[in-house]
């Protein structure tokens, strides 16, 4: 199927594929034959579109503690934290920010900084201990608090049904996303929740991160549940993890109100041209659609593509056609988390259309290895997306970096190198948003800082600071940076 060619249908909200605003070239019609520097100069005026939306994100596991709190099962995550030589500090979130008690504060951080809107996650261990069957009644009462609190402070709440915290029980019973079992309980578990809370919550995000998820928590052993499976196994996974998404968007469109709106929280493989040049361009887009055959190809376009299939060899995983349908089921938007890029592409006269350009030990990156920057990776993701997927409507799920912010000798952190990071990503989403890439709104991770999985707290993403033994919570100087770009609707 040629790439422009492709299916659109898989978008509920998609009106024919109208005018995106996107051509085969990267340059706004209004730039034609001006200068890059000013049509940069121009667009940065622009400012983003005036319904842009502006949170935070946190996730459930990493903020909110209380683990014993109110009839919540184990967690995967719970089980693995407590195994000594997983987590680099031997922390665990037992308490982590404590949000479960403190999250009237907290909203009080989103609202100082104007947000309209946060993306949290629920924990399905607290509304299903024992992963599926019979509900906690208590499961969703501190959901139900919060959201209140949150829309009593003008904040749209946005939710995401899995940020990783899977029921050890279903771990226990049949090795988690290793059967489709879990598939069909995460289902029920949407169904349920948004039974309870479309009312008041029209977005929701079905999975964060299925890639992840599936390589570091069963492939590398990295995450939980700490397995390393071979090929197959893995891949098997991966499809379970997929057909999860699919049958829980059914899920809330059976079960939620009407007008829900729901798609998946990706972090794609970011593909970037290594010199902007329309044969690049070409390539870069051929790479992302292949190197994301896994997720959001298979979700998009309801079929593994042959590079995956080639890939993937004999240990490609088994499904039925009936499975691709599902996990393509009609999205309303789509999450991406972007954080770095992860190839720079260029054109190549080989059967796959592309190389990828090694990276120079010495290629910039922030307070982790993998944490490459590379602002333009926040250009080009949604912009191939809408290219070459019609997407109508994206999110920006996460953004966000660590950064040592060790308070200086007057008691403020100077997190001078996220804000270098976050003004210079933001300044590319509105480079995308100015021509007409359709993004919607941007989550900046992390409101606070948090326990950062495998890392514990030696890794802090947070606009606030958290003492962890008093829990107070001091913003960071990229907090201000934050209030005022949601101030202007701009970054310059
Ligand atoms: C989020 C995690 C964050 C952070 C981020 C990193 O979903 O909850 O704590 O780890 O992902 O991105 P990546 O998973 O792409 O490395």
């Amino acid at each position: 199927m040629s790439l422009d060619g492709l299916s659109r249908r898989h978008f509920a909200t998609l009106a024919g594929g109208a005018a995106l605003g996107l051509s085969a070239a990267p340059v706004h019609p209004a730039d034609a034959g001006r200068s890059e520097v000013r049509a940069a100069a121009e667009n940065s005026l622009a400012g983003f579109p005036a319904d842009f939306r502006w949170g935070t994100a946190t996730s459930a596991y990493q903020i909110e503690g209380a683990i014993n709190e109110d009839g919540r099962g184990p967690a995967i995550w719970d089980r693995f934290a407590h195994t000594p030589g997983t987590i680099i500090d031997n922390s665990n979130a037992d308490v982590a920010d404590d949000h479960y008690r403190l999250y009237r504060d907290d909203v009080q951080l989103m609202k100082a900084l104007g947000a309209t809107t946060y993306r949290f996650s629920i924990a399905w261990p607290r509304v299903f201990p024992d992963g599926s069957g019979t509900p906690n009644p208590k499961g969703l009462d501190f959901y139900d608090r919060l959201i209140d609190e949150l829309l009593a402070n003008g904040i749209e709440p946005f939710a995401t049904l899995y940020h990783w915290d899977l029921p050890q029980a279903l771990q226990d019973r049949f090795g988690g996303w290793m059967s489709r079992d879990t598939a069909k309980a995460f289902a029920d578990y949407a169904a349920y929740v948004a039974e309870r809370l479309t009312d008041r919550v029209s977005h929701i995000f079905t999975i964060n991160e299925c890639s992840r998820l599936v390589h570091l928590g069963h492939g590398l052993g990295i995450d939980a549940p700490g397995l390393k499976l071979p090929q197959a196994e893995l891949n098997q996974v991966r499809h379970n993890v997929a057909l999860g998404h699919g049958l829980s968007v059914q899920a809330i469109r059976a079960r939620g109100r009407p007008g829900t709106k729901v798609g998946p929280a990706e972090n794609l493989v970011v593909c970037i041209p290594a010199i902007d040049t329309p044969a690049n361009v070409r390539a870069a887009e051929i790479a992302t659609r292949e190197l994301n055959g896994g997720y959001l190809t298979v979700i998009l376009e309801g079929q593994y593509i042959d590079g995956f299939l080639a890939q993937a060899g004999k240990d490609a995983p088994k499904y039925t056609a009936e499975d691709l349908r599902i996990i393509s089921s009609p999205i309303d938007f789509l999450g991406l988390n972007i954080y770095k890029p992860d190839h720079y592409v260029l054109a190549a006269d080989n059967e796959r259309g592309f190389t990828l350009a090694p990276f120079p030990a010495s290629f910039p990156h922030m307070d982790a290895d993998w944490l490459r920057f590379g602002p333009e990776a926040m250009y080009w993701a949604p912009r191939h997306a809408a290219k070459l997927w019609g997407v109508r409507s994206i999110y920006i799920t996460e953004n966000g970096t660590s950064s040592v912010d060790e308070p200086a000798a007057d008691g403020n952190v100077y997190d001078l190198d996220r804000v270098m990071y976050l003004r210079n990503y933001l300044q590319q989403l509105q480079r995308a948003t100015s021509q007409g890439v359709p993004v919607a709104g941007y989550f900046l991770w992390s409101l606070i800082d948090n326990f950062e999985w495998a890392d514990g707290y030696q890794k802090r993403f947070g606009i606030y600071r958290v003492d962890f033994k008093t829990q107070r919570r001091t913003p960071k100087l990229s907090a201000s940076f934050y209030r005022e770009v949601i101030k202007q609707n701009s970054v310059v």
